[in-house]
């Protein structure tokens, strides 16, 4: 059972908050508008667990999740054109923050838009990942927007701008579910071994 924890707006009370939760955490990533709300309601199967909105830019914190097990790490979504300099560098300062405290993190899920070619800031947060040694999942969302066949020629191309493989990205879809299960079943494989925290 998926229960929200609360907003964190700066890392001391991100650090607080999660040495007293004592849980491995996987975080999400994403441009804003990609679906990561979305996608966080369909791991949960609530409707309204995350808050979705079709206004990009509206995320600027931190959210925590519990799982079963887990915390879900709700980064805030990056690439927002129209926001201001000051939010653009508050982003960073929380997420680069994160991810250099963070002791729990076991995985993240990077997340783009499997109709668009990966953005130079999508690329940035994956080599980021990579260079940091950070393991990593990339979900391609929105696959009920396109063809079963497109989805497909999709994954290839996000695979290459990217420079992983294709067996690194799982095709998802909030609307139908499509791609749930094999994501529940990767954050299964990457905890496994990881009782440590308890
Ligand atoms: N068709 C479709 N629309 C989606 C999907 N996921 C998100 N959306 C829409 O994309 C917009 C942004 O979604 P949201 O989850 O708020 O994105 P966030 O800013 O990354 O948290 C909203 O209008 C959603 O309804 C999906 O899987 N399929
Ligand atoms: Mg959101």
């Amino acid at each position: 059972m998926a229960e929200f924890i609360k907003s964190i707006a700066d890392l001391g009370a991100y650090e607080k908050e999660s040495a007293s939760l004592g849980l491995p955490e996987i975080a999400v990533a994403g441009r804003s508008n990609v679906g990561k709300s979305s996608f966080i309601n369909m791991l949960a199967c609530r409707k309204n667990l995350a808050k979705t909105s079709s206004t990009p830019g509206r995320t600027r914190l931190v959210n925590l999740f519990t799982f079963d097990g887990f915390v879900l790490v709700d980064l805030p979504g990056y690439g927002y054109a129209k926001a201001p300099k000051s939010e653009i560098r508050r982003w960073s300062e929380l997420t680069d923050g994160y991810f250099i405290r963070t002791v729990r993190l076991v995985h993240t899920l990077a997340l783009v838009d499997i109709r668009h070619e990966p953005s130079e800031l999508d690329k940035r947060m994956i080599s980021y990942l990579y260079d940091a040694g950070r393991p990593f999942t990339v979900i391609a969302t929105k696959a009920d927007k396109l063809s079963r066949a497109a989805c497909g020629r999709a994954k290839t191309v996000i695979a290459s701008a990217l420079k992983i493989g294709t067996d690194n990205i799982i095709v998802t879809s909030a609307a139908s579910g499509q791609g749930r299960d094999a994501v529940l079943a990767r954050i299964r494989d990457v905890l496994g071994g990881e009782n440590r925290y308890e």
